[in-house]
């Protein structure tokens, strides 16, 4: 079975079909930042957690197939406790059917490479939101160390046999690398799940060269939008000695070949909407609309990780800038943002929540009338099926940000939205704008333009409403995340076409850093 012969709309089944057919005898590890599993000391003793992550959703039916081994980092305060010798552990709790197997890192390795390298250097290069990157040389070097720390664990799991591996995100740069040098016979494959930046921005990057001569061990490098494949192989072509194809979107060095791919990630469209439509959102419905009372008519909603790419101090402003132009939507409009604090160790974060609280406050002192106050703040982590009900309540939903790989809340929003209502108010800079073209795009750094989509939302008839809501839905339900899974997994095929690769010995690497 080749690639091209596979579905081009795929569900959880379709791919569980082809890693049994085309991976049967390949041994599978995944590798991330965050574990699929977590085990935390609570009132009633150890207690195992699925941390929510549209990652988890579409690589664990992977390892539940294949069982496989998925090496991550070992960050629950009683993971120590739940290992064995070899620091692995079963999972699913309730099936085990793969094993986790931990990294420990101490807490300034930790601290250096995660928040340091990572997210205060490599996160705000590649997405390029006017902060100044952080460039410090022990947080480098914490960075390597992390890198060659998961390549012991891959390789000791790898166990000399020949492997394939996919590597994703920005933690893990320098891994393919160090898994190639050490393992020729290792298939490599990553996905980086932010922007690629232009060669200028990324020209800053103080170990440029090693950085992406650890990208180019990869067989298979896989990003959300071919702009950012484009980024990259325009970086390497003037960074690198190197052979750069831009017309097949292929790199060579040292005699190794790179493939350079778009996979737009996604979510589990099937199973959002089945959970969206259930009765259990429709209690949380309930509840929410009494929390948020009914001195409103209108509800609009922002849902983020608390960070300065998100653009969420614009887009209060932009709900200020309409009751100033429009006051006929003052006392009658309510936005709710929800906004999970993420990232507090570093400093620009804490920064960001005291504006966003500092914004909200001042706002609802300008435009107080009565009881009613334009905006609510919710500071916390909600589950997806709240999320589900306030999706559902809501006349809009803002996703402003000033640069995103792709944004999965906007994909959410389109598959809760069963009744087919609503508008996606939606920032051009995000890589699901790409896709999502029936939503009302914006300029995230223009406050007027934000008032005016608000309003065309607010006044946009039901036909219109329901109109783009069917083309939104119906691009998130074709390109879902098994569909991203499946062509990542057709690309790790292609890279591996000749005979025998995947033969009995064999074992595949998958490795993400999801972000926090
Ligand atoms: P993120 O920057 O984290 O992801 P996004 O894609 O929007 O951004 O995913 C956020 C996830 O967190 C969504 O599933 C959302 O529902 C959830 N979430 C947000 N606020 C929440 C809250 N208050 N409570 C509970 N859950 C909340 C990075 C890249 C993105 C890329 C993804 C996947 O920055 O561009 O889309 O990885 O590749």
């Amino acid at each position: 079975m080749t690639w091209e012969r596979h579905p081009t709309t795929w569900t959880r089944n379709a791919l569980h079909e082809l890693i049994r057919s085309e991976f049967r005898d390949v041994r599978v590890i995944a590798v991330s930042n965050r574990e699929p599993y977590i085990h935390r000391r609570g009132p009633n003793g150890v207690e195992c957690a699925q941390p929510a992550s549209g990652l988890t959703t579409a690589l664990d039916p992977i390892m539940r197939a294949t069982g496989g081994v998925w090496v991550a980092h070992g960050s629950g305060d009683a993971d120590r406790s739940a290992v064995d010798r070899r620091d692995h552990v079963a999972v699913p709790p309730e099936e085990p059917s793969y094993t986790l197997r931990r990294v420990w890192l101490d807490q300034t390795t930790e601290r250096r490479y995660y928040y340091g390298l990572a997210n205060e250097g490599l996160w705000p290069l590649c997405h390029v939101a006017f902060h100044r990157p952080v460039f410090r040389q022990e947080d480098w070097e914490s960075y390597r160390r992390a890198n060659r720390l998961f390549a012991d664990a891959v390789l000791e799991e790898a166990d000399g046999e020949p492997a394939v591996v996919f590597i994703q995100d920005y933690h893990f740069a320098l891994l393919p690398r160090l898994l190639k040098e050490r393992n020729p016979n290792l298939t490599v494959a990553q996905f980086w799940h932010i922007p690629w930046p232009n060669r200028e921005t990324f020209r800053v990057f103080p170990w440029k060269e090693e950085l992406l001569d650890g990208l180019l061990g990869n067989d298979v490098l896989g990003f959300h939008l071919r702009y950012h494949c484009n980024n990259f192989l325009d970086t390497i072509d003037r960074g690198v000695e190197s052979l750069v194809d831009m017309e097949r979107s292929e790199v060579w060095r040292g005699g190794g070949l790179t493939r350079v791919r778009a996979f737009p990630i996604s979510i589990d469209f099937e199973q959002h909407t089945l959970e969206a439509d259930s009765p259990a959102v429709a209690i949380h419905m309930e509840r929410w609309r009494k929390e948020l009372g009914n001195g409103h008519q209108f509800l609009g909603i922002g849902v983020d990780r608390a960070d300065y790419t998100k653009g969420i101090p614009d887009r209060l402003w932009a709900v200020d800038r309409l009751l100033e132009s429009y006051p006929e939507y003052r006392g009658k409009l309510l936005f709710l943002q929800v906004a999970v604090p993420s990232r507090t160790q570093i400093g620009e974060y804490q920064r960001l929540n005291q504006e966003v609280e500092d914004i909200c406050g001042e706002i609802n002192r300008k435009w107080a009338r009565g009881s009613w106050r334009p905006i609510r703040l919710c500071s916390r982590h909600l589950p997806q099926i709240e999320l589900m009900a306030l999706h559902r309540l809501s006349h809009f939903c803002m996703v402003t940000s000033l640069h995103d790989g792709m944004n999965l809340v906007a994909k959410e929003y389109a598959a809760s939205r069963v009744d087919e209502d609503g508008v996606l108010v939606l920032s051009s800079f995000t890589g699901a704008a790409r896709e999502l073209s029936a939503a009302l795009p914006i300029n995230p750094f223009s406050v007027e333009d934000m008032a005016e989509a608000l309003r065309t939302a607010l006044v946009m008839p039901r036909d219109e409403r329901a109109r783009r809501m069917r083309a939104l839905r119906a691009i998130v339900r074709q390109n879902n995340i098994y569909t991203w899974a499946g062509r990542v997994m057709g690309a790790l095929l292609e890279a591996n076409n000749a005979p025998g690769v995947f033969g009995h010995s064999q074992a595949m690497v998958f490795s993400s850093g999801v972000q926090a």
